[in-house]
């Protein structure tokens, strides 16, 4: 099982590359600039197939000059080893989930916060407008680049193999996988839990080895890794929303010559947009999805759990943790917290 899974995400890579290969130009030179975009997510995801479209679209319109070529699957390595060479310029592009950037742009984590967001149209108001432009801001400081559009991974629910969670008290003492984070870490710390720091592409093995009985996730996470093979339950918890920004390295953003720089922006923008719509399409038919392939839905009341998270000093903590600012451009995008 573990190996026929781990084929299966090398064959996928490997299909990946094979279709995105350098394109040789007509006249026989290959790109001007050949870069590399790694993500932690299959390329079945609406990221990777409107990523893919956006680099088509860019190889294009610059006549080959650009050539972004795509790594899906954490392939280049883990989010922890990929923020790391992203930096150093190994890696040209990443698209990195906010709270994963946070252990290197503490605001970055500021769009994580538990239950700040009650629906999409507050997200994309609050990501396209200021708290975006706060949190971007906070990322150029740290020599990356993201690009306007953040994309979206959606909102989290919570599944398990051993029992549905019904209030925060069905929290108490789980083993639960999180993404390498302080943002969840402390989630789930306050829900009483014991979270286990584990990156994306060891996810699924931790699940089915049961190194941990439950993990966070978007549907569409739990479908596209096929997380329903070692997971029953899903519990509709909306605890937080998640996105991708998309970074570049700064060095090799600006070795672009500036039309270059605006061609690529304008596309990847461009599918930020369509893959939030995709993932919108996506998330309302999964739920159907998911029960047919054996898993069992439950929708708690969501206010108990943030009374738990109030409680427990969790939203005084993260506001002393950004400060007053950063924690008064949230509330202004999302109402009073805590
Ligand atoms: O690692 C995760 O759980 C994932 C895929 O949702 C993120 O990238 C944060």
């Amino acid at each position: 099982m573990h190996i026929t899974r781990r084929k299966m995400i090398q064959g996928t890579a490997v299909a990946a590359a094979a279709s995105v290969a350098p394109m040789k130009l007509a006249f026989g030179q290959s790109a001007e600039f050949t870069y590399k975009f790694a993500n932690n997510v299959p390329l079945t995801h609406p990221l990777n197939v409107r990523a893919k479209a956006a680099a088509d679209a860019i190889r294009n319109e610059t006549s080959g000059r650009l050539d972004i070529q795509i790594f899906p699957s954490s392939q280049l390595g883990s989010d922890t080893d990929t923020l790391s060479q992203v930096r150093a310029g190994g890696v040209e592009f990443f698209t990195l989930s906010g709270l994963i950037l946070s252990t290197l742009v503490p605001g970055a984590a500021l769009s994580g916060v538990g239950f700040a967001f009650p629906d999409y149209a507050a997200v994309w108001k609050a990501m396209d407008g200021d708290l975006g432009t706060y949190v971007r801001s906070q990322i150029a400081k740290a020599n990356l680049v993201a690009m306007d559009k953040i994309w979206d991974n959606g909102f989290r629910q919570t599944t398990t193999s051993i029992k549905p969670i019904n209030s925060p008290d069905d929290l108490r003492g789980l083993k639960i996988r999180v993404p390498v984070s302080p943002m969840w870490t402390s989630m789930f710390k306050a829900f009483d839990s014991a979270p286990a720091s584990i990156n994306a592409s060891e996810m699924y093995t931790a699940l089915q080895t049961k190194v941990v009985d439950a993990q966070e996730n978007p549907l569409s996470v739990v479908s596209i890794f096929k997380l329903h093979e070692v997971q029953k339950y899903c519990s509709l918890t909306n605890h937080m929303w998640d996105g991708f920004w998309f970074l570049a390295n700064r060095r090799a953003w600006e070795r672009l010559p500036a039309q270059l720089r605006e061609v690529a922006a304008k596309h990847l923008n461009a599918a930020a947009v369509a893959q939030r719509a995709d993932m919108a399409t996506l998330n309302s038919t999964l739920q159907q999805e998911l029960t047919g392939k054996g898993m069992a839905f439950n929708t708690p009341a969501t206010s108990a759990f943030r009374d738990k998270l109030r409680n427990a000093g969790y939203y005084t903590e993260w506001k002393t943790k950004f400060g007053e600012e950063a924690w008064a451009i949230l509330e202004r995008s999302v109402g009073k917290l805590g």
